[in-house]
């Protein structure tokens, strides 16, 4: 047993608190009653913070390396180099919203096989844990927001939210909270245990062989040039980018929906994050496929998903009724919804 596990395996018990097992319905159409009882039982194991250097090493250089490869792109570099930069970003970016999140985690769709495969290869390009991982503490998010049982709670602050909960072993919480949560529907499809089972020689391939080489092969880009810009810097972009919805997301911003939560709706990360930033609504309706109510205005996935919809590869798209949106907007909204004016 790794030592990390043994700690864990001697903090105290709670599992005779832990509320039962909810229906994954729960998670998607955020059932108050389970939700507030699990969070009533959060925050009382003590916080640690046992550093993994690894990570902290691996994301400075990753950072400091985004640095030179702004540097290049702006010196060095063709412009076709940044631009393809620039459709990886969006791409893989799709991988995480339109796939891990959208889809996977939430099901607020569904997706014929060549549209998952699709997606896991552009997830992979993402390079954001597998599609497991991501969508197993995104559903814990979800049902734990703002406790010690959310991998990364925004109560500890910008940093911890933004980045600082991969630097560190998780709460004890999340991992025995989490054990309520049911994700074996996410393993259930074929295209995510592939992705799974061989997720490192993937991303090597997807998130930095393919995206370094591209470039060379097409209009004779330096391999130099090309590995920090089309590479290295639309990775830590993308990341900081999706990192941007935990953190700024969580704490700045309009609540038009719920005002008793902390997720946001945040302009900038409506563009950054390709449509996600409307996060007091996903808070409110989190099975909402286009994860606002206003469709494909401010948000590249929606635009995506409806345009794979259009060639029958995305169907059972759900959304929310706009009395139903009103309703709890005039019940607890914070009187910036368009609706009170
Ligand atoms: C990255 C992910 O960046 C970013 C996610 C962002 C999410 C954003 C969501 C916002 C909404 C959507 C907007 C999208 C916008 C996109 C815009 C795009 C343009 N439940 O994790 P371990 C158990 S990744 C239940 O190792 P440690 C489980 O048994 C970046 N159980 O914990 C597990 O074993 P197994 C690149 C759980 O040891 C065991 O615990 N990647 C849960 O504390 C151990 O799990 C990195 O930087 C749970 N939730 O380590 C690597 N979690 O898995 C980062 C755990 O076998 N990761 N268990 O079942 C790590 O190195 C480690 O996870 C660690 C914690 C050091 C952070
Ligand atoms: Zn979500
Ligand atoms: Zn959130």
């Amino acid at each position: 047993m790794p030592p990390n596990i043994q700690a864990r395996a001697e903090q105290p018990n709670h599992d005779s608190e832990i509320a039962p097992i909810a229906p994954i319905q729960s998670l998607t159409k955020n059932d108050a009653a389970v939700d507030s009882q699990a969070k009533s039982n959060a925050n009382k194991t003590p916080r640690q913070h046992q550093i993994v250097w690894r990570n902290v090493v691996i994301m400075l250089y990753l950072h400091a390396a985004a640095l030179y490869g702004v540097y290049l792109a702006l010196t060095s570099a063709k412009w076709q180099t940044f631009a393809l930069a620039f459709a990886f970003y969006i791409i893989s970016g799709l991988g995480i919203t339109a796939g891990a999140h959208r889809l996977w985690s939430h099901r607020s769709y569904k997706a014929k096989w060549p549209l998952r495969l699709l997606l896991a290869a552009f997830n992979t390009m993402a390079f954001e844990n597998s599609i497991y991982e991501w969508s197993r503490d995104h559903r814990v998010h979800h049902k734990f927001s703002e406790t010690d049982a959310d991998p990364h709670n925004a109560t500890r602050g910008f940093f911890f939210s933004h980045v600082g909960w991969l630097l560190l072993r998780k709460h004890p919480d999340v991992l025995e909270k989490g054990k309520v949560v049911d994700c074996s529907d996410i393993l259930a499809d074929p295209i995510v245990r592939l992705q799974r089972k061989y997720y490192l020689p993937l991303v090597l391939m997807f998130c930095f062989i393919i995206p370094t080489y591209t470039p060379v092969w097409l209009w004779g880009e330096t391999i130099w040039n090309s590995f920090f810009i089309c590479a290295l810097l639309r990775y830590a972009f993308t990341l900081n980018m999706t990192w941007l919805v935990n953190s700024a997301a969580h704490m700045w911003g309009d609540k038009p929906y719920d005002e008793s939560i902390s997720p946001s709706e945040n302009f900038f990360t409506m563009f950054g994050a390709i449509g996600e930033g409307f996060h007091n609504y996903h808070h409110t309706f989190p099975w909402d496929y286009a994860t606002s109510e206003y469709g494909i205005k401010y948000n590249i996935t929606t635009m995506f998903i409806d345009t794979m919809a259009f060639f029958g590869l995305a169907y059972d798209r759900k959304s929310v009724k706009p009395d139903m949106i009103k309703a709890r907007v005039e019940r607890t909204g914070d009187g910036s919804h368009p609706v009170h004016h």
